[in-house]
């Protein structure tokens, strides 16, 4: 038996169902051996005291993703994924977005050039659905499944991306016969409307008035009427993005009859709140995201839904754009009111920490739930387990050792995206990724970036809860 590349040593393993200590073996990046006097190897990582833990996969982030005219992302491949790798991430998920006339192929295959050789982490993309015409739904969108984008994303808010209810319905039709998963952005775009009329007849145009036009009722509704026409097609779909309880009510209602609903939280709906926005100035613009942050009861319904196992993974929805730019937050239009602020939040850096050290850290979940929110679901709901999102023999060797004492303040000047601020500034943390490995190669170490662009591949994925073969 040749040597292993790598034997990380002296840690403490912990998948999403169990921990326990044992070396690992690496050879050609992927977990070769678990156990303990595996031998030589040609490394050896010392991870005594530390946590081992299967990669981070962040299953809802936006990369270099079309924002309207005169916005730019503050985020590209190369940027987006070293700052996931710092915050323990090793598989993002992006989104491709259709714009509306386009095909769904030459959308996909414009964004494969702008991830190409640009990544530090693995990337795989869901779709998003804006143009649900014949073509795009009777032969692009199976042929897309069959080469493993197996995921779409529908909205049921936004000029120029929300679809009809009939829309919906024909599109989830089309993605149950082809076996993708089908994500919803659950607002009721009209109430949205109305409300936003109001606010404009009163000259209310400051950033917190996204946050009142975007109201608990309008995202109830749309996730009682997204799970009411996925039952009416017998499809399972995942409500992502679930901020406040009423929803998590409908979710749990929907399952209660017996659909199959798949649920997403986000850190913004554990540690924020709409007073974020409502600052003196423009500064509660950073924190303008969809659904917004709500209130302490909804952070309290959102944690009950993680600890009572209502939410299946939880993700950053990492949005990026840059406060202090007229691409970015301030837009000359942004300025003038918050609904054409930029929506969307940075996050995919500090996701984790705040999971770990709120969650694992305060004894709201265990370490196994830390896993199989940050991981392993995210794996086996999109369709990469086993060889992603769990440590076993045969697995990718995608790890990250965590250091479960060590403490930070969370701060811009400490993060690696291409935003220019953090909403989570001054939330202190206990539980650090400090140690990333991608495919048994280390991207991340004592706080410096130890491999070039590129390392990161695509990955193709299975049906959503079907196995790979490892
Ligand atoms: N929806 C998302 O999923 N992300 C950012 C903005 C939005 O509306
Ligand atoms: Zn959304
Ligand atoms: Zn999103």
């Amino acid at each position: 038996m040749t040597p292993f590349d790598t034997i990380i040593a002296g840690g403490t393993i912990a998948t999403s169902s169990d921990t326990f200590r044992a070396d690992i073996g690496i050879r050609d990046g992927r977990i070769a051996a678990l156990g303990l006097d595996l031998g030589d190897a040609a490394e050896t990582i010392d991870a005594s005291g530390l946590l081992v833990l299967p990669g981070g996969i962040d299953s809802h982030v936006h990369i270099s993703q079309p924002s309207g005219e005169g916005v730019t992302m503050a985020d590209d491949f190369e940027s987006a994924t070293r700052s996931a790798a710092f915050g323990g991430m090793t598989t993002l998920l992006p989104f491709c977005l259709q714009a509306k006339g386009q095909g769904l192929r030459d959308a996909v295959s414009w964004y494969h050039g702008l991830a190409e050789g640009n990544c530090y982490t693995d990337v795989s993309f869901h779709l998003i659905v804006t143009d649900p015409t014949p073509q795009t739904l009777n032969q692009d969108l199976p042929a897309l499944v069959e080469d493993g984008y197996t995921s779409l994303k529908v909205f049921m808010t936004y000029e120029g991306m929300k679809l009809t209810d009939r829309e919906i319905l024909d599109t989830l039709e089309a993605a149950k016969a082809c076996g993708a998963l089908p994500m919803v952005h659950a607002e009721n775009d009209d109430a949205i409307e109305y409300l936003r009329d109001r606010a404009a007849d009163q000259g209310d145009t400051a950033p917190k008035f996204h946050a009142s036009t975007r109201p608990i009722p309008a995202e109830r509704e749309a996730t009682h009427r997204a799970i009411a026409l996925a039952e009416i097609v017998d499809v399972p779909i995942m409500i992502v993005h679930v901020s406040n309880g009423d929803a998590i009510s409908e979710i749990e209602a929907g399952r209660a009859r017996g659909s199959v609903v798949h649920a997403e939280t986000c850190p913004q709906y554990l540690v924020l709140t709409a007073d974020d926005l409502d600052t003196a100035g423009f500064d509660g613009a950073k924190y303008v995201c969809s659904p917004p942050p709500r209130d302490t009861d909804s952070q309290i319904a959102c944690w009950s839904g993680i600890e009572r196992g209502v939410f299946d993974v939880f993700s950053s929805d990492h949005c990026p754009f840059r406060y202090d730019d007229a691409e970015g937050k301030k837009h000359p239009q942004g300025l003038r009111s918050f609904r054409w602020v930029p929506n969307g939040i940075p996050g995919v850096e500090t996701s984790l920490p705040i999971l770990f050290s709120e969650g694992v850290g305060k004894g709201r979940i265990d370490l196994n739930r830390f896993v199989a929110l940050s991981s392993t679901n995210h794996a086996k709901m999109y369709g990469l387990y086993p060889r992603k999102g769990t440590i076993a023999v045969g697995s990718d060797a995608d790890i990250v050792l965590w250091d479960p004492n060590r403490s930070e303040v969370l701060r811009q000047e400490i993060l690696h995206h291409g935003a220019d601020y953090t909403p989570y500034e001054g939330i202190a943390v206990t539980g650090w990724p400090v140690h990333t490995m991608l495919r048994g190669k280390t991207i991340v170490a004592d706080g410096e970036l130890r491999a070039d662009k590129g390392v990161g591949a695509y990955q193709r994925r299975a049906r959503s809860g079907e196995a790979l073969t490892v």
